[in-house]
This record gives structure tokens, C-alpha cells and sequence, in this order.
């Protein structure tokens, strides 16, 4: 209910909280409100608007997309021009030492001086953008362009929600920020699998994107800022453009750290060291974190923290001297088809997998990257001879993004017999049989996936749902790896699941390269399994669309197996994030007769859990409810997946990023980012030792 009766007051207020819990939600990842109750100011704001038009302010959070598309950007002639930043593609320590020297001589350091300080950042991979703030308040958003002159984007800025469209504490009549607009990979994928979705139900006009960094900067230049505010962007601040009535800090890192207080999202993998060794620490620091940040990075950033001293060095042409991106090896190569393969997944889908010529790239040999499906590979119009492009970033499976088009490509692609290679047909490639067990393969209209029908009746299904039902997170069966499973397939000792658990030491001693100590610890192993919980024991089952999350949420709703084997489509939907398709493939799982009885040969097995543990029928007491853990480093004893389930039991969480709401970070031998910010915040950091002190106080 309103106290405040002024529209004017009732309308600042709520400006001010919901620009408040944007930041506690965007930047700090700490929402203190619950969706429904931001909606409902936000609400109670746009009819606030609508009744007095006048109220309507820049910084209002229902400004954010405007909805007007353009004919065009706007030129903006950057007050203090953008400058770019020199690279030093030497990706080894040499390459800072490089530059610690030029920056030593430059300042006519001896050899005896003291090492220079410097602050480390990373080189973000998106598009660079300059934000104006007149008094407070965002005016304008602007690319960098050649430098001089950039584009007006301020309407797709807007829509950026960590962008904040007012600063905290700020009045100077002029401050400009610069930093990267970039993607998440996450984002990206999901984006990037909708797209897919969207071109496999006839969408003509959609497409996917190549990379995080081009669709960062294709949504940046959309003239219709809804379409931009569909895109899940991203930004980081790393410096400043035109200041006026803001009194400087001395250093950068105080820069960033001001930055950050005014509610700019600043990253925190960031850095302030002494000399070449200091920045050698940090390349190789950030080196071996690069696949595991949620976002692609191309280098590290090194800049003279003294502004004192960046004021000395200056800047050639343009770029200063005083900064310098040191680059990691690309995590993009060009290389050669040699041929598309088609392999069947463990849902009996196809996937058409290019064979490439070895590449090296993000810091492996890629020999396969996948293709997705028949219709992407026909879009990118993949063949066998081309010169593609192929991408490897964090763990996410290489892929071929695009052919390399260009005349010489042209002349490459001709083959022995003078022509390219026909476009891309999965069905006629395959003469219409899975490749594995010759059953039909078929699409279903709406689905961008050909499939086998053979089901565990083709082996390539069967090895994959072994391998699956095996897999660490799920049934966890020490020694079962894919050769063994091979041969188990394809000597047919295997047929179902659950005739693994009849494997004896004798039976296992006639597959190759298999002695009595490695049958013995299998058979070991698989008896070891058969203890397990009801949320493993779902997921191993392998039924498409039920990953982890929804066997842990299905195992607590509903706390036994029989209870879940006879719920209704719209029980199955009560379950927390279970939609429509999910309740429906559970459904059809469990009413299969073959499913049934594999279900029952595994429970006959000695197959068991406690019924209840962990549901919401289970009252024990939960000392650990309502905390938080993060987990970071390598603990001594326990595994991550060990600790995560030890403190799941004993009723906590455990969150992948650490915030002022972690309660504990539990922290391991090489430790890095995350026992940084717990420090920084002031989050209680415990080891192992004091982990399963508090978990010993709960059984
Ligand atoms: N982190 C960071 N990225 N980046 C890019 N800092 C940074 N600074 C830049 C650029 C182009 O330029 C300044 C050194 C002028």
C-alpha cells in the first residue's frame, strides 16, 4: 500500500527502489526481493507514467526499451577520443616482459629502480562502448567507432540491465565511462539453441551467430531496440572518458574501484601487481582460468596504475603507451573438412560431426566439432573439402562456425572431379538407416533433430545410455569406461541396464585386456553403485529431458519411486521448473512396459536408496537449511561432487558464485577468484577439516 501520496514523491520512490533492486539483482547477484514484487512496482511505476506523462524521467527503470526503431545511428563525436589498445601476440611470459621493459625505458627507469605497479584486468571479447552520465544520470551510449566518431546506440544500451541508468552518489556534471558490452557463453549457447529452435520451425529470417562477440555486436546495432532487449547482454567498465566535476583517484584500480561503488559492474578477476613478474604471475593465473570464466576472454589487459605516470608515458597514434592486451592463443582457427560423420547420442538423436584436419585451438588439437543438425550444417552450407572456421571456448564442444569465404577458399573447395561436393543431405547420406543398427531414422515435424527409432534395440543408443547410467554424477560406477562398454554392447552380455549388475569376475575375465584385479574392482565398483540416492538413480535413467536439477526436484516432491511411476502429466507439472514437454517425456518413460521391467531388474539387483531422504515428506531436522557454500580449490579428502552432495544433505546450498549472501566458502589447495571475493566481502572461509566439523554437527 502507498503512504506516499504525491504522484511526484510516490513516483521517485519507486524509481529509486526498483533502480535499487536492479543493482542488488544485475550487479552484486543478490536479489532481495521476489520477482512478483519487483513486477508489481514496476507496474504500479508504468501506470504512475501513463497517468502523468511529465513523470517520465531518464532514468526511470520502464525507459529502459523505449520501442521506437530507427532509420539509423547518429554520428557522436567523442569528446576525448576512444583510443584503442596496443596487443602483444607473444602469448609466452616473454611478452610481458616485453612490455615491462619498453615502459621501464620509456620512463627512464635504471635497472636498480623500484618495479613499476600495474593494473591487470581482462581483455573482454565484445564491443567497446563510451557511457555519458550528466549529473548522475545515463544520456547518452555511444560505440567507439574510428575513434573520433561513433554511433548513437543509447536506445540498445538502455536495455542493458547492469547498465544503471543512474549512478550511485554521483552529481558531476560530466562523467564518461568506457567499458565492453560482451555475452555470456551461457547466454550465448541458449540464445544461440533458440535460434536454432526458431530456424527448425520454418523461421526463414533467423539465424545463429558465429560467436558471443558478433552477437553481443549485432544486438548493440539493432535499429530496433526490442530486438536488443531480447539478447542477453552484458557489460563491464574499465575506464573513463570525459570527466568533469569529479575529482580523479590517483591510480586505475582506484578508478575501477570508484566505478564500482557508483554501481558500474566492474570485474573482479582484476589485479594490482609489481614488475614483469607480477604480470607474468597474472597471465598465467588468468591462463588456466580462461576456460572455467562464464565469458570468452582473448587476452589480459596490463595498464601503468599510476595515472601520474600514464600522464608521462602518453600515447603514439592511438595507442597509449602506457597499456598494453596481452594475448592468449586464439579459440578460433581455419582449418579443413575431411569428412561429416554422423553419430548417434544416447537419445537415438543423429548429429552430423565435421572430421577436420587437426587444428590447434583454445589450447588444445580439435580433430571433430560438431555441426548440430542437418539444418544448421545446410545453412552454414558445410561440405566436405571446405575451409572452415572452427571454435573451441571453455568447455563447450568445438563447433564449426562458418566456411572461410573467400576466392582462394573457392579454388580449395573444387574436388578431383572439378566440383564441390553436393550440399549437405543426412537422410540420403545415410540411404535413410541409422548407421549403427539400420533401423529408419526420422524427423518429427517441428524437431531440427533426424533420430534413430531403434531405441536401446540399436547398440550406439544402448553404449551411450550404459556410459550415462555409469557416469560419475549418476550412478557413479568406478571402472566402466566406454572400451569396456564397447565390448560389453557389442559381445551382447549387455542388453539392458540392469543386466550389468549380472556381470561376475569370471564372465569379465574373457573380455580383452580385462585381468582378475580389474573384474574384481568393477564388480566391486558395481556393487558399491547399488547404494545410491533416488535423484541419481532417476537421472541415470537417462530420460531425455530430465537432467540433474529436475531428478533432485523430482526425488524431493515426491520422495519414492512408485509415487513418481504413477503420477499423472499434471502432478508431474506441481514439480518445481517441470513444464509440459518434461512432464510429458517422464510420463511416456515410465509407462514404456520395456521401461518397467528394466526398472524392476534393477531394483531385483539390490538397487536401493532411502525413500523420503531429501523430500519434502522428510521432517528430520536440517541444520544446514538456509545456508549457502561455495566451493573452490581442491579439497584434501573430498571430491567436489562428494562435498556438494555431504552439505545438500545436511539441508544447505551450494552456489556456483560467491556474494554477501554466501554464508560459507569452503576453500581447497589452489584456490583462486572465488576465495578472492569471499575475502573482499567478507565471507567466513573454512577448510575441509572445518566442513565436516559442521556436518558432523548435524547427523
Ligand atoms: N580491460 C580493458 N579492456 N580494454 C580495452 N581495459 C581496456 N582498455 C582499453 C581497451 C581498448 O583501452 C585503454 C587502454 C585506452
Amino acid at each position: 500500500m502507498s503512504v506516499v501520496s504525491s504522484p511526484q514523491l510516490r513516483a521517485q520512490l519507486l524509481r529509486e527502489q526498483l533502480n535499487h533492486h536492479a543493482y542488488l539483482y544485475y550487479i552484486l547477484d543478490q536479489p532481495a526481493l521476489p520477482d512478483a514484487e519487483y513486477d508489481r512496482l514496476f507496474r504500479e511505476l508504468e501506470a504512475l507514467e501513463a497517468q502523468h506523462p511529465e513523470l517520465r524521467t531518464a532514468d526511470s527503470p520502464t525507459q529502459r526499451v523505449l520501442g521506437k526503431v530507427l532509420d539509423g545511428f547518429a554520428p557522436v563525436r567523442h569528446t576525448v577520443p576512444m583510443l584503442s589498445i596496443r596487443t602483444e601476440t607473444d602469448t609466452e611470459a616473454s611478452g610481458a616482459e616485453h612490455f615491462d621493459a619498453r615502459v621501464r625505458r620509456e620512463l627512464e627507469l635504471s635497472s636498480a629502480a623500484a618495479p613499476v605497479e600495474y593494473a591487470c584486468e581482462l581483455k573482454f571479447d565484445g564491443l567497446a562502448i563510451n557511457l555519458r552520465y550528466e549529473h548522475g544520470v545515463l544520456v547518452q551510449a555511444a560505440t567507439r567507432g574510428d575513434g573520433e566518431t561513433g554511433e548513437d546506440v543509447t536506445q540498445n544500451i538502455r536495455t542493458i540491465r547492469q547498465i544503471p541508468l543512474r549512478l550511485q552518489n554521483v552529481s558531476a556534471p560530466v562523467l564518461e565511462v568506457r567499458g565492453e558490452v560482451y555475452m555470456r557463453r551461457d547466454e550465448f549457447e541458449q540464445l544461440n539453441a533458440r535460434q536454432r529452435e526458431l530456424i527448425a520451425a520454418g523461421h526463414k529470417n533467423e539465424k545463429t551467430f558465429v560467436n558471443p562477440r558478433n552477437a553481443a555486436a549485432g544486438a548493440v546495432r539493432q535499429l530496433d531496440s526490442s530486438i536488443a532487449a531480447r539478447r542477453p547482454l552484458s557489460f563491464f567498465a574499465y575506464g573513463l572518458g570525459d570527466v568533469q566535476g569529479w575529482d580523479v583517484p590517483p591510480t586505475h584500480s582506484g578508478v575501477l574501484d570508484a566505478l564500482a561503488e557508483m554501481g558500474l559492474p566492474v570485474c573482479v578477476e582484476r589485479a594490482v601487481v609489481k614488475g614483469a613478474t607480477g604480470l607474468i604471475e597474472f597471465h598465467q593465473r588468468i591462463g588456466n582460468q580462461r576456460d572455467a570464466l562464464p565469458f570468452d576472454i582473448d587476452g589480459v589487459v596490463y595498464k601503468v596504475n599510476s595515472l601520474a605516470l600514464q600522464q608521462r608515458l602518453g600515447f603514439v597514434t592511438r595507442e597509449p603507451r602506457w597499456a598494453v592486451a596481452h594475448k592468449y592463443p586464439a579459440q578460433e582457427q581455419i582449418t579443413r573438412v575431411l569428412d561429416i560423420d554422423i553419430q548417434v547420442g544416447r537419445t537415438g538423436k543423429l548429429t552430423p560431426v565435421a572430421k577436420l584436419e587437426p587444428v590447434f585451438v583454445g589450447g588444445t588439437t580439435v580433430s571433430n566439432a560438431t555441426l548440430h543438425n542437418e539444418d544448421e550444417t545446410r545453412r552454414k552450407d558445410v561440405r566436405v573439402g571446405d575451409r572452415v572456421i572452427v571454435r573451441r571456448a571453455g568447455d563447450v564442444i568445438p563447433e564449426v562456425v562458418s566456411v572461410v569465404a573467400d576466392q582462394v577458399n573457392q579454388v580449395d573447395q573444387v574436388t578431383a572431379v572439378g566440383k564441390r561436393s553436393a550440399p549437405f543431405d543426412l537422410f540420403k547420406q545415410l540411404n535413410g538407416h541409422c548407421p549403427v543398427c539400420g533401423s529408419d531414422i526420422a524427423r518429427e515435424m517441428g524437431e531440427a533433430d533426424w533420430r534413430c527409432t531403434g531405441g536401446l534395440y540399436c547398440s550406439a543408443q544402448r553404449k551411450q545410455a550404459i556410459l550415462h547410467f555409469a557416469g560419475r554424477r549418476a550412478m557413479d560406477i568406478e571402472g566402466l569406461g566406454d572400451k569396456l562398454v564397447d565390448q560389453l554392447v557389442d559381445s551382447d552380455r549387455v542388453k539392458t541396464l540392469a543386466d550389468l549388475y549380472t556381470l561376475d569376475v569370471a564372465t569379465l575375465m574373457q573380455l580383452e585386456r580385462m585381468g582378475e584385479k580389474s573384474a574384481q574392482n568393477l564388480v566391486d565398483g558395481l556393487n558399491a553403485s547399488k547404494k545410491t540416492t533416488l535423484a541419481r538413480f532417476l537421472y541415470a535413467l537417462g530420460i531425455r529431458q530430465v537432467g540433474e536439477a529436475t531428478a533432485k526436484d523430482l526425488a524431493k516432491h515426491f520422495g519414492s519411486l512408485d509415487r513418481i511411476l504413477h503420477a499423472s502429466v499434471e502432478e508431474l507439472l506441481l514439480v518445481n521448473d517441470v513444464g509440459p514437454i518434461v512432464a510429458q517425456s517422464i510420463h511416456v518413460f515410465f509407462a514404456q512396459p520395456h521401461n518397467r521391467e528394466v526398472l524392476d531388474a534393477l531394483r531385483a539387483a539390490g538397487i536401493h536408496w532411502d525413500e523420503h531422504a531429501g523430500s519434502n515428506a522428510d521432517a528430520s531436522p536440517k541444520p544446514l537449511a538456509g545456508k549457502t557454500f561455495v566451493l573452490t580449490g581442491t579439497l584434501p579428502a573430498l571430491s567436489r561432487d562428494e562435498a556438494k552432495e555431504l552439505i545438500e544433505a545436511a539441508g544447505g546450498k551450494v552456489s556456483g558464485s560467491v556474494s554477501k549472501k554466501t554464508h560459507y566458502v569452503v576453500a581447497g589447495a589452489e584456490a583462486g577468484s572465488k576465495l578472492q571475493k569471499a575475502q573482499e566481502l567478507g565471507v567466513m572461509i573454512i577448510d575441509e577439516s572445518q566442513l565436516q566439523a559442521l556436518l558432523s554437527h548435524t547427523t
